[in-house]
């Protein structure tokens, strides 16, 4: 019995635009370690949000590559789970009753993608692509490991992944996307996110100031908790088919 299910799916079958936003808590049933979670082996001695930074990057370009080069590789060998493929789900149902769904998410490992979801905004970028540091070219290196750290570009310059660090700006059209999806959205759900990184901690505010119901499904408490419609407790790859399912009964 999961507390707040019905009522979260009845409003979820009447929803026109359905936003939701995701975080790392959506993979981690997929073997890929959340952000906040301490790290374990090699890399417990490292900070992720020390790393995550243009300052590291500049000052240890070797160290943050090896960091970024091993999650890369992790991420490719990852498969969704029942979570990413009831959002796939969700979305194919909305879209053959001619209404809408949009992904955001904060994810960087394209299992969005790889679950079947097709319009899925990026908000932080993809580990799965590198671009020159020199040029901004992208490219998708291959799946296996970089034999240098920095990796180098065609123009000779460090590549870096193609991600979102702290103090960067998001990329234009994602956020230009995300924006515009949020003002015909009417009921938005927040999914395994700690809700604490802005700007995308705020879209569930604005949903809020726009008077559309939020749904969160998490299994810990939340920044996001208190100001909620309904807080379904639990792994998102338990509670989503549920709530896919009730909806669609
Ligand atoms: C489960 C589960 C299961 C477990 N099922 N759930 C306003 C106020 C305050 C600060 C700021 C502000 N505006 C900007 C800032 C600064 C900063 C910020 O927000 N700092 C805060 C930490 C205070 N923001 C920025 O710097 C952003 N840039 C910016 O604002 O630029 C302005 C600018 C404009 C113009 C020019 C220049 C600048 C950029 C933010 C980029 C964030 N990047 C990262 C790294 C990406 C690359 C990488 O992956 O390495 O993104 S940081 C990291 O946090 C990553 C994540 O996407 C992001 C969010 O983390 P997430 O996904 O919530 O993960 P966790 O680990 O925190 O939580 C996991 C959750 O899952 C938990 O709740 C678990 O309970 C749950 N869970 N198992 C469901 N099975």
């Amino acid at each position: 019995m999961i507390e707040h299910l019905q009522p979260a799916a009845l409003a979820l079958a009447q929803a026109r635009h359905v936003v939701v936003i995701t975080g790392a808590g959506v993979s981690a049933e997929s073997g890929i370690r959340t952000f906040r979670d301490t790290m374990e082996g090699l890399w417990k001695d490292f900070d992720p949000a020390r790393l995550a930074t243009p300052e590291a990057f500049a000052a240890d370009p070797a160290t943050v590559t090896r960091w970024y080069d091993w999650r890369r590789l992790g991420c490719l060998a990852a498969e969704p789970n029942p979570g990413h493929v009831a959002l796939a789900k969700l979305e194919a149902w909305l879209s053959e009753t001619n209404r809408t769904f949009t992904l955001l998410t904060q994810n960087v490992d394209r299992l969005h993608h790889k679950a079947g979801s097709r319009n899925v905004i990026e908000l932080h970028g993809s580990i799965i692509e590198w671009r020159c540091t020199r040029t901004g070219r992208k490219s998708t290196p291959p799946n296996a490991p970089f034999d240098e750290f920095p990796p180098r570009s065609e123009a000779g310059a460090p590549l870096r992944p193609d991600v979102v660090w702290f103090g960067e700006a998001l990329p234009q059209p994602a956020l230009d996307a995300a924006e515009h999806a949020m003002h015909t959205c009417d009921l938005f759900m927040s999914v395994g996110t700690s809700s604490v990184v802005y700007p995308a901690a705020g879209f569930a505010e604005l949903a809020r100031y726009r008077g559309a119901p939020v749904i969160e499904v998490n299994p810990a408490p939340t920044s996001l908790t208190r100001t909620a419609t309904w807080s379904l407790r639990g792994r998102s790859g338990q509670i989503l088919p549920h709530l896919l399912n009730a909806a669609m009964a």
